[in-house]
């Protein structure tokens, strides 16, 4: 697991366990996953140029692993900031809550597979980038 320099951000290299059938990779608590997952979803066929995102959360944790070609995810946490480029699928990106981020870059055939340790809930996003340095600056003080 490497720290990144955003709060409650980090990845994990996932074990690979392979064969000559070909790879498997194993998602769960006892591989290091520290939430129960409640939601599963995955982004798929994002068109050329397109950026996603562009909201912060208040209260979910995830897990997002590109499970097929590559994408780039940008997180900021109202002082640090940096981009994870996702590109195979033993590598996955946690994002704590209260972290803005964007995904870009999606290669044709990415896949984002993201496990969230909460349900579906619209009211958890932040989507005003003015409203969430707002929180996150007063939240520091
Ligand atoms: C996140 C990043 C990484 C649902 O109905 N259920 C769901 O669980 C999700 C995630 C989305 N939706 C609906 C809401 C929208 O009508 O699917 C549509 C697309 O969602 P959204 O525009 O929020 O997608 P992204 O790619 O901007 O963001 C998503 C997640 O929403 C978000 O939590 O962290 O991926």
């Amino acid at each position: 697991m490497t720290d990144l320099p955003v709060k409650g951000c980090r990845t994990i290299e996932l074990q690979v366990m392979g064969d000559d059938r070909g790879s498997l990779i194993a998602i769960e608590s006892a591989t290091g996953l520290p939430f129960s997952i409640a939601r599963a979803y995955f982004i798929f066929a994002t068109r050329a140029g397109v950026a996603r995102g562009f909201h912060a959360h208040r209260n979910l944790r995830q897990w997002a692993v590109c499970v097929s070609g590559a994408c780039s995810v940008l997180v900021e946490d109202g002082g640090n900031c940096c981009t994870v480029r996702l590109d195979r699928p033993s590598l996955a990106l946690e994002i704590g809550p209260m972290i803005w981020r964007e995904m870009h870059d999606f290669t044709d055939d990415a896949v984002l597979l993201v496990l969230a340790d909460k349900p579906y809930t619209p009211d958890d996003y932040i989507r005003e980038r003015d409203a969430f340095f707002t929180m996150t600056t007063a939240n520091s003080k």
